[in-house]
């Protein structure tokens, strides 16, 4: 469904007085808005394709009705997404959920919606229907040499689906591992691993990028073969330049230091993606900024911090994706609140006083350097994350806009109520 320009423009001109009303009161304690607010308008975060159907658990599912039935829908669920928030402007597409049937229509249909195709992703994790090899033992690692080759092949066949469509990088997430103590060779998982992601490394096009995801555990519960950053460094390290790591939220064992881990991943040049979501307890997969807030305010601290050090640019020298799904809000919902997490810690993240905090490390002044980080975070720059929205043309609250204009009912009606999305 498309959004009525006009719909949007009378939404904002309702907001409008009140909203110029926050953001003078904020840039009057603000020393310079416009270099941050072109940042906030360029930076955009992928939304991947199976966040747009209610998310499973191995309990059951609920779906809210409306979802996309086709490849196409879900563009056009982004789209819409992008619409309101104008920072969602790409799609990560999952093979085989959403295997393109005609790679030139996909790529015209996205560019209708000003959507770009994000990183690519691959599927060796659960067996498709009349697959010759099972994956119940693992994928990459497979004792078995033709259970590893058909892993391999998979991943070239996705690598072609993304050259049609002008993605530029392959995450690669297994869910190799063992169950139990002694189930498997450690060392020859690795090597194996090591061996399967070389051949997928070489058919690699020139301008693309490999991402290894890493994950504590889940579903394999003893060990995992790609387990943590570590892991995920030697494998991208042996591979060569064009592999970086891949850092999911949800992927670490309980309090993990996630944002010491994003610094020096990015000190040595191999941090090339996020998945951002948000959790209590594991993989949870819960909204970006629902449960710790801070922990991603001081994620993106480093981000910033780190990629300036490098003289990267913010928006484009790293991958940046929405991996969350879950079971109970409408999926459009969700990602709005989502993206909109994400750029209030940018936005906080830019205005961090770098001097300042670098004056209290040198100084060992630790009261003074937790002063600096926490003013920011408590600082509500809300307004100034809208002001983007606005100057890129989307709505300044995009979840009310939403609500008011009843696009859920309206997508129901459309595809109907009973509609399952491919997905988790
Ligand atoms: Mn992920």
């Amino acid at each position: 469904m498309k959004l009525e320009k006009y719909r949007v423009e009378d939404h904002n001109e309702s907001l409008l007085k009140e909203h110029h009303r926050r953001l003078e009161f904020l840039k009057a304690g603000l020393s310079d808005t416009e270099s941050i607010l072109s940042k906030l308008i360029d930076f955009k975060v992928a939304i991947p394709s199976w966040a747009l159907g209610t998310g499973g658990t191995r309990f059951g599912r609920f779906s809210g009705g409306g979802e996309p039935r086709s490849l196409e829908e879900k563009i056009e669920d982004v789209g819409l997404l992008h619409a309101l928030n104008r920072s969602s402007g790409a799609i990560s597409l999952h093979i085989p959920w959403d295997i393109p049937k005609q790679a030139s229509s996909i790529k015209a249909l996205a560019a209708q919606h000003g959507l770009r195709f994000d990183a690519m992703n691959s599927n060796t994790f659960q067996d498709q229907p009349g697959q010759a090899h099972s994956y119940k033992f693992g994928s990459l690692q497979h004792v078995r040499k033709e259970v590893r080759q058909q892993a391999i092949d998979h991943n070239i066949e996705v690598i072609r689906h993304g050259i049609e469509l002008g993605s530029e990088s392959l995450t690669v997430w297994l869910s190799d591992g063992s169950c139990f103590p002694g189930q498997l060779n450690f060392r020859k998982a690795f090597q194996n691993t090591l061996e399967g992601l070389s051949e997928i490394y070489q058919a690699l096009p020139e301008n693309w990028k490999l991402f290894v995801e890493y994950k504590a555990f889940e579903p394999n519960f003893y060990s995992t073969t790609v387990g943590d950053w570590g892991q995920s460094l030697l494998y991208a390290s042996k591979l060569g330049p064009k592999a970086y790591t891949l850092v999911d939220l949800g992927h670490h064992l309980p309090n993990a230091n996630i944002e010491q881990i994003v610094a020096l991943l990015l000190m040595e040049g191999k941090l090339g993606g996020f998945h951002f979501n948000d959790s209590k307890y594991g993989d949870d997969d819960l909204t970006v900024g629902s449960i710790k807030p801070y922990q991603l305010f001081l994620i993106f601290n480093e981000l910033v911090e780190g990629m300036d050090a490098r003289g990267m640019e913010h928006a484009t020298d790293l991958g940046w994706m929405i991996d969350a799904s879950h079971n109970v809000k409408d999926p459009l919902e969700d990602l709005l609140q989502s993206v909109e997490a994400i750029m209030i810690s940018y936005a906080q993240a830019l205005l961090v006083d770098r001097k300042k905090l670098q004056t209290a490390q040198q100084e060992n002044d630790v009261v003074a350097a937790q002063e600096v980080l926490q003013n920011t975070f408590r600082m509500d720059v809300r307004a100034l994350v809208a002001e983007a929205r606005l100057r890129a043309g989307g709505a300044l609250d995009p979840l009310s806009f939403y609500r008011k204009e009843k696009i859920r009912e309206q997508l129901i009606k459309q595809r109907g109520s009973a509609t399952v999305a491919t997905g988790l």
